[in-house]
């Protein structure tokens, strides 16, 4: 005869039992090197393809790179809500919490299946998630009951001795899954890669205004901006890699990491923008890409008459297509990149190549874990476009203001401004700033190293105390100066004047 299991203990089980379920299913998701299969992250990766996109553009905005940190956070709380709930209705009998786990167990072997990279072994994880997450949850039920004639603190200590053992192999399941998630062989396949990529010559003296408040020129690695939808980093392999480049061709190739480093190599500075980037933004940064020519492996498959873009598909299910025209102008330079700035591309950079093209958002050009390449129509639609975002995505115009910042209080007297101007793959021509809505004044612009990439402007103006505005426009070489209209980012990237309100102190 036993009495209800007691509300603490019986919302406990719920949470245990949940939190036991996805750490195995990380456990064995990282055991048969298939990360994206743990039920965690493969509902994560749905939930980020499913959202809405005004939910998605928030997300970017409000976020920037932390928003898969607050997505988990978010599922995290979800799910433990719901497994209190679980919990409180098995007080009398173990079987209406476990039907609950069991349906959750359920939905995330429907997530796991439906990823784009879905194969049959990705189901281990989910279905070991499901019976774990069943069998903790009614172990700690039963073990949760107090006997009416027993022994209370008999009952306590059994079932604390319980909890701790199932806190504790939880704690190392979860642990050891993103570890062996993590490495994936990526790591030492980088190290093999790193001595072919070439090194990077110093940017020309004066490329940049650093020592004025701008960027550097060449942005390092770990500070170069990241935008994907992955909410694991792909880890690939070169010895695994493998592209194809099909569909509307004379011949079909298909290329190993070391056919593609079989022809020739080329270096070039790019300056890579996303569309999702404000006016004013962060989403802007500039490497030394190495790689094959797309021009070259597109002529030697030979592409049909009547084809139009280049569709092309990540390892994790993302796509985009490119025009054709774009990728076949002689000197456009768009690359399959193979490194970045001297290195092999870092895994959250798209190792082991990645396309790039001057004068494109990297929506529509720089899809990283490239693993296909068709050749076809406009008709097939990708990622973006299919969530109300232009087909088409070439670089606005654009400048910034790095320096002054918003609120910056400073001494009246001389002031230097300092930002950065980019039109990729048409240049920059001139930049003018203005202050307080007065004359338009010619700002001096750093060494011009590349149309492809952004160039540094800076100024002095002598300020008198008081609170002043500052505001700057870019003309291209194409005679096209930025408009001062504000648009949003949607559908193909935001216009409009970037402005800063600081204040001098006399
Ligand atoms: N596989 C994959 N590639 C992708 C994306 C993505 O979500 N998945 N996002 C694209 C977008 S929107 C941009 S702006 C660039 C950003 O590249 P970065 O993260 O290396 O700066 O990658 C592009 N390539
Ligand atoms: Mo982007």
């Amino acid at each position: 005869m036993t009495a209800p299991v007691p509300r603490s203990r019986a919302a406990f089980a719920g949470v245990a039992g949940a939190g036991s379920a996805l750490a195995a299913g990380h456990l064995v998701a990282g055991l048969d090197g298939l990360p994206t299969s743990s039920p965690m992250v493969a509902v994560g990766n749905s939930a980020i393809d499913l959202a809405p996109t005004p939910v998605k553009e928030f997300a970017v905005r409000a976020f920037g790179t932390a928003d898969k940190v607050v997505l988990l956070t978010g599922m995290s709380v979800v799910i433990a809500v719901l497994a209190v709930v679980a919990g409180l209705i098995s007080r009398r009998s173990r079987w209406p919490g476990s039907v609950l786990i069991g349906a959750f167990g359920v939905l995330g072997m429907v997530a796991v299946a439906a990823r784009p990279d879905f194969t049959a072994p990705a189901l281990a994880a989910p279905v070991v998630s499901l019976i774990v997450g069943v069998v903790v949850f009614g172990l700690l039920i039963a073990r949760g009951g107090q006997a009416v004639d027993g022994e209370p603190s008999q009952d306590r200590r059994r079932f604390l001795t319980t909890s701790a053992a199932v806190v504790a192999g939880a704690g190392v399941a979860g642990a050891a899954g993103t570890l062996l998630g993590q490495g994936g062989g990526t790591d030492t396949s980088r190290r093999l890669v790193g001595a072919r990529i070439p090194g990077v010559a110093a940017p020309p003296p004066g490329a940049d205004f650093a020592v004025s408040g701008t960027p550097s020129f060449l942005t390092p690695n770990p500070n170069f901006y990241r935008i994907d939808t992955a909410l694991t980093v792909p880890q690939l392999r070169v010895e695994d890699w493998q592209l194809r480049l099909h569909g509307m061709v004379d011949r079909e190739l298909v290329l190993s990491f070391d056919d593609l480093l079989r022809r020739p190599l080329v270096t070039r500075p790019i300056t890579l923008a996303c569309v999702s980037n404000e006016v004013g933004g962060p989403y802007i940064s500039t490497a030394e890409f190495h790689g094959v020519r797309v021009r070259d492996l597109l002529l030697e498959a030979g592409v049909r008459p009547g084809a139009q873009q280049l569709f092309t598909t990540s390892a994790d299910g993302f796509d985009t297509g490119t025009p054709l025209d774009v990728l076949l102008e002689p000197d456009r330079d768009a690359l399959l990149a193979v490194g970045m700035n001297g290195e092999p591309l870092p895994a959250e950079h798209g190792f082991p190549v990645r396309m790039v093209v001057p004068g494109l958002y990297g929506y529509v050009s720089a899809t990283k874990w490239l693993v296909d390449a068709e050749v076809t129509t406009f008709d097939r639609q990708h990622y973006w476009e299919k969530r109300g975002w232009a087909k088409q995505g070439p670089i606005k115009t654009q400048s910034r203001i790095d320096r002054p910042r918003n609120r910056d209080s400073l001494p009246a007297g001389p002031v230097t401004m300092a930002g950065i101007a980019w039109a990729q793959h048409t240049g920059i021509d001139r930049v003018e700033v203005r202050v307080d809505g007065g004359p338009w004044r010619t700002a001096e612009l750093a060494t011009d190293v590349s149309r492809d990439t952004w160039r540094m402007w800076r100024t002095t103006f002598h300020l008198k105390p008081g609170e002043h505005t500052v505001e700057c426009r870019a003309t291209d070489r194409a005679g096209h100066t930025q408009t001062e209209q504000r648009r949003p980012v949607i559908p193909d990237g935001a216009t409009g004047w970037h402005s800063v309100t600081f204040s001098c102190a006399g």
